[in-house]
């Protein structure tokens, strides 16, 4: 996967991607990332990017000028028609399930904004997406993009580890995912769960399975209710198994009162 980010602080993409695991997914040759510097496009004899508002108003807006010429180069030295996205307060909110759709790209330009935001022309004719990253505003679109490079690159194969199904987990079952603990076993006078010291893996299961259902209703009511409305299977199976203990518990019930 390739990304390609038009910044005018190409510096902030570049630092980001050199680093964890991310920079070891660019080591690896899985990821690559060209930071543009929107600035060297400008044919402004004063390297400006930006102006006064038409109609007035606060702060500055950037121009049309450099950013086109900057996308229509990236463009023309790709062999992928690569979609433009611009991220922005008034994009789509993005979704695990985007991050999964974009990771089907082969190459991707991102689009920062700085000041009050981009010529509308710009919006219009150049970019494909408008993406956001939740409904709060930032001074610029690059933290906004480091956000899509990361949740993008984690999905590739190879980059987390070898099998990276396994860990996309708490969005697949759309639950939260189970507490996770680690040693040592106390700390602080502060135990880890019996149940996890057991070596009881069908316990141990349920238990996670518990863990899940009851964190998301408590945590998050909204995705909750979404994961009951469709069917959610993780639920199903654990108020199946809900039902099966109380029947037999009753069953138990009645033997002792004959
Ligand atoms: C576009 C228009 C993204 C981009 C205006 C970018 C929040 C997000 C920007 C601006 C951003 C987000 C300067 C307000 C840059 N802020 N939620 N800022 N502003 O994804």
């Amino acid at each position: 996967m390739k990304f390609t980010v038009l910044t005018i602080f190409p510096e902030m993409i570049q630092e980001f991607c050199a680093h964890s695991i991310i920079g070891r997914g660019v080591d690896r040759g899985l990821i690559s990332v060209d930071a543009v510097n929107i600035r060297d496009f400008t044919e402004d004899k004063h390297l400006k990017v930006d102006d006064t508002p038409y109609g007035g108003g606060d702060g500055m807006v950037m121009t049309c000028q450099p950013i086109f010429d900057a996308v229509e180069q990236v463009k023309s030295e790709s062999e992928h028609s690569p979609k433009v996205i611009y991220m922005s307060p008034q994009g789509s909110v993005l979704t695990q399930g985007k991050l999964r759709q974009l990771a089907e790209e082969q190459e991707l330009i991102l689009l920062c904004g700085h000041y009050e935001g981009i010529d509308e022309r710009v919006i219009e004719n150049l970019v494909d997406e408008e993406l956001s990253i939740g409904d709060y505003v930032l001074t610029g679109g690059e933290l906004a993009a480091m956000v899509v490079i990361d949740g993008v690159s984690r999905l590739l194969p190879g980059v987390l580890h070898s099998d990276n199904s396994s860990v996309e987990e708490s969005h697949e079952t759309g639950l939260l995912e189970y507490p996770q603990y680690t040693k040592p076993e106390n700390f602080r006078g502060m135990s880890v769960p019996e149940v996890l010291l057991s070596g009881h893996h069908a316990n141990i299961e349920k238990w996670r399975q518990e863990q899940m259902i009851e964190r998301t209703r408590t945590k998050r009511p909204d995705m909750y209710q979404r994961a009951v409305e469709d069917n959610n299977s993780i639920i199903a199976q654990v108020n199946a198994r809900i039902a099966k203990e109380q029947s037999r518990a009753r069953r138990r019930a009645s033997r002792k009162d004959k």
